[in-house]
This record gives structure tokens, sequence and C-alpha cells, in this order.
């Protein structure tokens, strides 16, 4: 039994959003009052070892780099100074939120002459869409959903979020030196695995587990060319209720990190998940996909055997040597967005398998929505500790 070290940072409660369910504009279900209901259920709990991370005291004026090849250094400085524009313009309020108004869709451009379906071919040479003059319509330029809604800390607490799971990069690599290693839940907010390269969605703007993962493989170094092709050191296990489409987008073509994704089928984002997708060049053979149909079409123990096979790729197949995991609990049986029947128990079972996947472990949280969210993260936590 050991502890586990819970990363929190307080900026990660300001940023807060809108998205429309019909006809109506609601605050967002992913809200601060997540990582507060998270935050009173470990308290009472044993074997939590909780760090409130301070930005001003860590690594200097506060701001990790974002390497370039996971987002654009163009994105980052628009999503750094989006919602500005809008506030000096005048057409939002301090406290309020802007959403997107135009996507550019692959479809807008059609090539002349060609026939309807050669138009639907999102791999035909085209001229690409480019960033419009106009800054009120960047925000549709850079995300594809009205999910990722900006308010005037939302970049503060994606900063805060990706600074804590550096450290626990950190952290890991540290304890590994004195052979003491302790699993680390990161409280992520807001969730990041929806991120591409240069698009918000789904609540997420800054791909927390793909900026980590780049962090990690930096430390590591270059890989020894004597291990087998078929290995990758690190491993992604995506465990949200929704397909990671972010983090399998960035490193489709790469071997390393190894991104594996356990999601509903046909479920939100709709376009990604299938598991034909099993990556591209160097990337193949190091994305899988396990769809899974939501209720009544599913059962717990349906997914608790995906689950298995998905730790089985990383230890057998891949015999990785870190493990991330994206951490969702949408898959409870109560929650809003999600469609699966886990009950609070489950997430123990989860974390006793996550834990005896044997490697050292950085968890990040995603989404989960239900009111139950703190009892399944110490329910999740508390089998991470289990021996
Ligand atoms: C984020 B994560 C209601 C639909 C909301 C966005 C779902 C994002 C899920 N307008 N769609 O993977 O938990
Ligand atoms: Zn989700």
């Amino acid at each position: 039994m050991s502890n586990v070290i819970v990363l929190h940072n307080e900026l990660t409660l300001l940023h807060h959003s809108l998205e429309l369910i019909g006809h109506k504009l609601i605050e967002a279900h992913e809200s601060p009052d997540r990582v507060r209901r998270i935050l009173q259920a470990i308290k009472q709990m044993d074997g939590i070892n909780l760090i409130k991370v301070d930005s001003s005291t860590e690594g200097g004026n506060g701001e990790p780099e974002i390497p370039s090849n996971i987002h654009t250094a163009e994105y980052i400085e628009h999503l750094r100074t989006i919602f500005k524009r809008f506030l000096d313009a005048g057409v939002v309020d301090k406290d309020g939120c802007v959403l997107p108004e135009c996507f550019p869709h692959y479809r807008l451009l059609k090539p002349p002459g060609s026939q309807a379906d050669a138009a639907d071919d999102p791999k035909r040479d085209m001229v690409p869409l480019a960033l419009p003059k106009d800054p009120f319509a960047h925000l549709g330029y850079y995300s594809f959903d009205l999910s990722a809604g900006m308010s005037l800390d939302t970049f503060t607490s994606a900063i805060a979020s990706v600074q804590m799971a550096r450290r626990a990069i950190d952290m890991v690599l540290e304890s590994q030196a004195r052979r003491t290693i302790q699993p680390i839940f990161v409280l992520t907010r807001p969730p990041g695995h929806h991120a591409c390269e240069a698009l918000a969605g789904g609540y997420c703007y800054i791909n927390n587990v793909a900026v980590t993962a780049e962090y990690l493989l930096s430390k590591l170094g270059a890989i020894d060319t004597t291990l087998p092709s078929t290995t990758s050191r690190v491993a992604i296990l995506d465990l949200d209720f929704h397909h990671g489409n972010g983090t399998q987008s960035i490193f489709y073509e790469r071997r390393e990190p190894a991104y594996v994704s356990i999601h509903g089928e046909g479920e939100y984002p709709y376009y990604t998940g299938s598991a034909q997708e099993c990556g591209r060049g160097d990337g193949e053979g190091f994305n899988r996909n396990f769809p899974l149909l939501a209720r009544p079409h599913s059962t717990r123990d349906d997914y608790l055997r995906l689950l298995e096979a998905a730790c089985q790729v990383i230890q057998e197949e891949w015999k990785s040597t870190y493990l991330l995991v994206s951490m969702g609990f949408d898959t409870f049986r109560k929650d809003i967005l999600g469609g699966f029947e886990l009950d609070v128990n489950d997430y123990r079972t989860i974390g006793r398998r996550v834990r005896h996947v044997g490697l050292p472990v950085v968890t990040l949280l995603e989404g989960g929505y239900s009111e139950e969210l703190g009892e399944l993260v110490a329910a999740f936590l508390d089998g991470l500790r289990l021996d």
C-alpha cells in the first residue's frame, strides 16, 4: 500500500464556459465545481498526499513552454489573446464567455469541375482555408465545435494544468531515482484530450496529456535503436467516455508516445475513434481504439474486458516503461454526458488494474460530470494505492 500524490492548483478553478443545449445557452457541464467536489471527497481520505501548487512560486514567471510540435505557436498566441480582443471591443463582459461563429469546414472549398464525392474526399489537394483577417472570426478558425468557449481566465487555467502535469513528471523521475515510486493524480482543468495541434473543442484547449508525454520523452532522450520496433516507452491510456481525438491526431504518425483508448462507439466527437484507426507511417500499430456501444448494448463486464485488452497491449505489445492515463469519470452509469454502466466500485477496480500495469504512472483528469464525481475519484485513487 502506498500513498497517492494529488496535485491541485487553484488557478484551475477560474475558467468557466457556456454551451448550447438545443436552443438554450447554459453554464457548461465542465464547471469549477467538478474540482471542488473532488477536493471535498478526498480531504477526509487516508493515504492521499494533496499538494497545492502555486504558479507564482513554481518555475519563475510561471508559464511553461508548449512544444510547437504539440500546439502551433500561433494557436497558443490565439488562446492567450482572443478574449482580450473581444473585451477591448466591448462585445463581452469581463465575467462573460465568447463562442465561435463560423468554422473552416473542409467542404466550403469545392475544387472547380469536380464531382460531389471528390469534394467530400478530405485528402484531396486544395488550398488550405486561411486564417481570417477579422480577429473575431479566429475563434471559429481555431475550434471544431461550440463546446470550447473562452472566458477571461481560460488560458490561465489551461496553463496551470499543464504546469502541474509537467511537475508530476519531474516528481516521478526524481522518485524513480530514489526508488520510491508513488502514483500521481493531477487535477487538470480544463481537460485536454479533444484539443488538436491548432483546434480547441469538447471543453479542451491545451492537450494536457500530449504536452506531458512530450515533456517526459524530452527527459528520456533519444530512443535506444536496439529496442524492438514494436516497443514504445511511453503509453497513453485514455479511459474517458469520449474518444481522445486530439491526442490521437497529435501522435498519429509517431511511435512514441503510443495511444490506446476505450470509449463510446458512435458517440461524441463522432468522427474519430474507430478500431480501424491504427496510426500511420512510424506510428503504425501505435494507435489503438477500443470502441464500445453504450447501454443497453454493453455491460460493465464488456468494459472491464476491454480494459484488460488495452492493458495487455501496453504491457505485452509495446512493453512500455511509463504510463500516462487520461482519466475520465463520465463512464459512470449516472453521468449526463456518458452512456456506460460503470458503478462506483468499478473505479477501484480500474485504479487497481492501472497500478498492476506495474509502471510509473501519472494520471490526468479529463471528463466526469456527475454529482458523484468526488466519490468516483476517491474510489479510483483507493484502487491506485492497493497492492
Ligand atoms: C469532454 B470530455 C452538449 C454536448 C457537449 C461536448 C462533450 C465534451 C466531452 N452541448 N459536447 O471528453 O469529457
Ligand atoms: Zn468525456
